[in-house]
């Protein structure tokens, strides 16, 4: 995010100095998604889509975990983790796609369909993935719902990246939900269409969440993590990112050299942003507001968290 003012530029490194010395002292690991603002992501010990920062969270060795990110997430690292304190530091930082399911209504569609395997997103509360057979990211979606042996696959919550897999693993039936994410949702045909346009040399790589006719011209659909990847091991330097706006910090710092364009200026997430450093030192100073999951729904939602990394990584 630009800060316009001098003192905007002081009082934002007193807040990273006081981050760094509240996080040695607490023995605490601050980890932020790859959509949060710039100078957050400059304070994580680790940034990452919700894959890399799960598995992070199983591996550190800190008191605290303050997750920089939305609710589902910090969720996740507590349930992995039901010994550390997770702070998330804005209480409000929710997912609306993620509330667009309730465990009821999940039960609900498994009674409709008691052959098939539930498979979670992981953008879906503690209780949703109680309730489900195995949780999956964008990154692995597709292996996930391929190594199941059901032959239908009730797929929750995101339809476009559900809709994304039924093309990928058509010896699937995929029972879609209605859901959707509120930004990548933004992303219309047009505009995609038009950013292809300005910029003919340029790659366009889009997250799975976005609407189909939006994946159909892409030339690479793929997760934050693909991303990154591609961005990197692609002989061309000009890239249209067809994600949230807080993608393009890191892929601008990694590839020098290489231009990244998003397509449409409403690619951005406001629950992500609400995260600022006031916040994240507020929150570590206070030891505010601990993510915790009741032990009966933890231990269920573990299962599939675990089955999920067991999965992608063997473990
Ligand atoms: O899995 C995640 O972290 C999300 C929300 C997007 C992505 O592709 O990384």
């Amino acid at each position: 995010m630009p800060y316009g003012k001098k003192e905007d530029k002081k009082y934002r490194e007193e807040l990273q100095k006081k981050i760094l010395r509240l996080k040695k002292q607490k023995n605490a690991v601050i980890l932020a998604h790859n959509y949060q603002r710039d100078e957050i992501q400059d304070i994580a010990d680790i940034t990452g889509d919700s894959l890399q920062l799960a598995r992070a969270a199983t591996e550190v060795n800190a008191d605290i975990i303050e997750f920089c990110g939305v609710r589902f997430m910090a969720e996740s690292a507590s349930i992995l983790n039901p010994d550390k304190k997770v702070l998330l530091p804005v209480k409000e930082a929710g997912c609306p796609l993620a509330d667009m399911i309730t465990p009821e209504k999940l039960r609900s569609l498994k009674a409709q369909h008691p052959d098939a395997a539930c498979v979670c997103y992981v953008n879906s509360s503690a209780e949703v993935k109680a309730e489900s057979d195995v949780a999956c990211t964008s990154s692995n979606a597709i292996e996930v719902v391929r190594s199941l042996p059901n032959k239908q696959i009730i797929f929750v919550p995101d339809e476009n990246l559900g809709r994304y897999v039924q093309l990928q693993a058509s010896e699937k039936e995929i029972i879609l939900w209605r859901g959707f994410c509120a930004t990548h949702i933004r992303l219309s045909e047009e505009e995609a269409a038009r950013a292809k346009k300005e910029h003919p040399q340029a790659k366009f790589l889009a997250h799975p969440e976005c609407r189909p006719e939006v994946l159909k011209l892409a030339d690479e659909v793929c997760s934050t993590a693909g991303m990154f990847k591609y961005a990197k091991a692609s002989e061309v330097d000009e890239f249209i990112i067809g994600t949230e706006s807080g993608m393009l910090y890191r892929l601008e710092k990694e590839n020098p050299g290489k231009k990244f364009f998003l397509p449409s200026e409403h690619l951005i997430c406001a629950n992500m942003k609400l995260t600022t450093l006031g916040w994240v030192a507020y929150s570590l100073e206070n030891e505010v507001h601990e993510i915790m999951v009741g032990e009966d729904i933890r231990v269920r939602a573990k299962k599939s968290l675990d089955k999920m990394l067991e999965i992608t990584y063997g473990k």
